[in-house]
């Protein structure tokens, strides 16, 4: 680790979390969790994973929602998502990687050789996986700083393509076996396909809670929420998030909402948000609108369907992880009509009024995937705009005069329906 370096990350976060979450008005107390386990990201989460590995646990680092965490818990390892979500670690990811490349990946691949991510500096493996061009070619330049083993996504959704990826969930165990020294057993991987679809329905839970006409959470903390997901331990994320779930529904009974009835529901979909980016859901929700709902996989793709749980045998195990995982709609896919069909489903489900189509800046597959969305939007007639934004702050003011003239926009539908 750098800890001169690291101590400079540490700095600004505390300032930056006090200003976009702890401003907010009204938030349920179950957040002090979420505040608390923020507080504590380099703290004692970190404790918690060398307490692990001095029981020989080893730690197994991820960065897209397709690696399997329920064979990384099978084995006996912790897995813990790794996506870099802050422009801090973009000039080191520089130093290896074109500029023109995707800010989660610069970052990621920054976080690891700047020495500062002590959850990189914890894992004894990383697993990339073949979904983006730009990520593939960062498995090879972090490979010389830390051992990468990478899952080969099809890119297409075939049977002889879910037969592949059953073939690299067992190449992923055979490495995780020989790793570790554990074994993956029917038993073993049956809890934790349990454990993980728990997880699952928990996040189903609390995005449920945000169907409602009256919003007990913000987008803001919803989003907090799935972020923390990927890198708490499962079984006290699940705990605590029931918690908060049973306190948004005694809300809801009560009519309480943390936001304006009139403010616009707005159903974000597009690329991930990796902690700590948090910069679109902040000016949204400080521009008049309300998030209600992530089509992305740090939102609905992380946790909409369940693995089956009654496969006999490993093997029947295995293909129904399979079957589960490759219902993802990521826009490696082609075609990935299923993603359309879910916007328009979330959309209706949720009660929006309008999407934001989000895009990290050089992330071809979801801005070219934009044509096909908007097409399919027109056609429904759900109103969209396109927000491509890094991790820096700069543009900021620009996206909230494009967003305020956005939500003005469905006011006015809004007020013409009302007077049809
Ligand atoms: S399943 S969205 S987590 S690949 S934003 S790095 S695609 S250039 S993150 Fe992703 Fe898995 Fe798909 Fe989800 Fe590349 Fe695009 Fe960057 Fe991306």
């Amino acid at each position: 680790m750098d800890l001169e370096k690291h101590d400079q990350l540490c700095e600004v976060l505390p300032q930056f979390y006090e200003e976009i979450y702890l401003s907010q008005e009204n938030r349920p107390e179950g957040m002090n969790y979420y505040n608390f386990v923020v507080s504590e990201v380099h703290g004692l989460r970190i404790k918690e994973l060398v307490d692990h590995k001095e029981k020989d646990v080893k730690v197994v680092g991820t960065f897209c929602v397709f690696v399997p965490d329920e064979v990384i818990n099978a084995v006996g390892a912790v897995g813990v998502g790794l996506c870099g979500g802050s422009d801090f670690w973009e000039p080191d990811g520089e130093k290896v990687l074109p500029r023109n490349s995707c800010p989660l990946v610069k970052a990621s691949v920054g976080a690891k050789i700047s020495g500062t991510c002590p959850y990189f500096q914890s894992c004894d493996l990383i697993v990339g996986e073949t979904t983006c061009d730009g990520k593939k070619k960062a498995w090879e330049i972090l490979d010389e700083y830390i051992p990468v083993h990478v899952m080969d996504l099809p890119q297409m959704k075939r049977e002889k393509d879910n037969l592949h990826w059953q073939d690299e969930i067992k190449i992923f165990i055979d490495k995780l076996q020989a790793m570790t020294g554990n074994k993956v057993t029917e038993e073993k991987l049956a809890q934790s396909i349990s454990l993980i679809n728990e997880r699952r329905k928990v996040l189903k839970r609390l995005y449920d809670a945000r169907k409602s006409r009256k919003l007990p959470i913000s987008g803001k903390d919803a989003l907090l929420i799935s972020q923390i997901a990927f890198y708490d331990d499962p079984d006290r994320f699940i705990q605590k998030t029931n918690e908060l779930c049973d306190e948004l529904d005694k809300r809801i009974s009560d009519d309480i909402s943390v936001f304006n009835e009139a403010a616009p529901r707005i159903l974000v979909t597009g690329t991930p948000m990796a902690i700590p980016n948090w910069k679109l859901h902040h000016i949204i929700e400080t521009s008049g609108g309300a998030v209600v709902c992530e089509e992305s996989c740090t939102g609905t793709r992380y946790f909409e369907n369940l693995v089956d749980e009654n496969a006999a045998t490993l093997d029947k195990q295995i293909e129904a992880l399979s079957n589960r995982y490759l219902n993802i709609n990521c826009a490696c896919f082609t075609p990935n009509t299923g993603r359309i069909e879910d916007i328009i489903r979330l959309y209706k489900e949720y009660s929006a009024n309008g999407v934001v189509y989000f895009t990290l800046p050089f992330c071809q597959t979801y801005a070219a995937e934009f044509k096909k969305v908007k097409d399919a939007l027109d056609k429904e007639g759900i109103p969209m705009i396109m927000i491509e934004t890094g991790y820096s702050l700069q543009d900021a003011g620009q996206i909230k005069t494009r967003l305020e003239a956005f939500f003005e926009m469905l006011e006015t539908n809004r007020q013409a329906a009302i007077s049809e």
